[in-house]
């Protein structure tokens, strides 16, 4: 049976409304993107085991911005791996999480009253759950970038989810999941430095973290101290988040897209940022070239040292300002 690429619309609960590359197929249009490596999203009908049942309908029209329609998750889910595979491919040539053009599979509805979203190596896939009372849903686009680069990780340096290499990992999926915001640029989302800001995690309209100042969490680590690997990854990732953002937009007050921060440096030292897109190239030239499985807080600095100086010259301003911003979070 012949299938063709069809252009679709959807109206997700965090994207609004966007375009969705579908697939038609014997008159029935499926959220399956054949233009992206056939990635697809399925639904999970609130089960956790199972491969789930592919969106498919006889229109190409889907969700409605509502949560109570199921298919507004799946729109965000949908669009979120469109956007990631787009920011891998048009900022680092990568073609898919693995980059051999293979796209993952994103489920939602995971579970019932499921607070969390997570990558899964085995089934290639992310999953999202619905949040608590199955009405606050996961599927903010810095979430997907966050758990498809946890795919692109573990294809690459494969840092092991423990100690200061999980920390990195998880410092690693927040800052591309973060540029994976900036670069789909929502209306109904302008990106910020915050994680899960949308999604409400904490009942109270905070996000899940911070990577201005990370301690606004409550729990996540500014900077280093040699303790810091035993805290929870999502914790000790605070120490590479904050540098990223130093890196970026330097210390200081500063106000991007209306989102203000006022980023600290440990060491009372001003960081000059060298701007969000040559930061991004560093952080993925260290982690697909230089990172490996152990590597702590020490070796991510000599890792995004070696970075920039591939990229930019050793002891040009962008190197200087990683050997800075790495300081300033007390890596020295
Ligand atoms: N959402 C979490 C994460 O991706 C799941 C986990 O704890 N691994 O970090
Ligand atoms: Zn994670």
């Amino acid at each position: 049976e012949q299938v063709q690429t069809a252009s679709g619309t959807g109206k997700g609960v965090f994207v609004g409304t966007v375009p969705l590359n579908t697939t038609l197929s014997s008159g029935t249009y499926s959220l399956k993107d054949d233009t992206r490596g056939n990635q697809s999203t399925v639904n999970m009908k609130n089960r956790t085991s199972g491969s789930g049942t592919l969106y498919s309908k006889t229109t190409n029209t889907w969700g409605d911005g509502t949560v109570s329609n199921g298919e507004s998750a799946a729109v965000d889910a949908q669009y979120g791996a469109a956007a990631t595979w787009d920011f891998y491919k048009n900022t680092f040539g990568r073609n898919g999480i693995k980059n051999n053009g293979v796209g993952a599979t994103s489920r939602v509805h995971y579970g019932s009253n499921y607070v969390n979203a997570f990558w899964s190596d085995t089934c290639f896939c992310m999953s999202y759950g619905d949040g608590a009372s199955n009405t606050h849903p996961l599927t903010e686009i810095d979430v997907a970038g966050h758990e498809m680069t946890h795919g692109v990780t573990s294809a690459t340096a494969g840092l092991n989810y423990s100690g200061e290499s999980g920390g990195l990992n998880e410092a690693t999926s927040d800052i591309l999941g973060t540029m994976v915001e900036f670069y789909a640029n929502l209306p109904t989302n302008p990106p910020n430095y915050w994680i899960g800001e949308l999604i409400n995690l904490n009942g109270n309209g905070t996000p899940l973290r911070y990577m201005d100042k990370p301690s606004k969490d409550g729990r996540s680590a500014d900077s280093w101290s040699s303790g810091v690997g035993s805290l929870d990854v999502h914790y000790s990732s605070g120490v590479a988040n904050h540098f990223f953002y130093l890196l970026s937009e330097g210390s200081g007050a500063k106000s991007i897209n209306g989102f203000s921060y006022n980023s600290p440096t440990s060491n009372g030292s001003t960081v000059t940022g060298i701007g969000r897109d040559k930061a991004a190239q560093v952080w993925y030239r260290a982690l697909t070239v230089y990172f490996t499985s152990t590597t702590n807080y020490a070796g991510a600095r000599t890792g995004t040292l070696k970075a920039a100086a591939d990229l930019y010259g050793a002891g040009s301003a962008e190197y200087n300002a990683v050997a800075a911003a790495w300081s300033a979070v007390n890596v020295n």
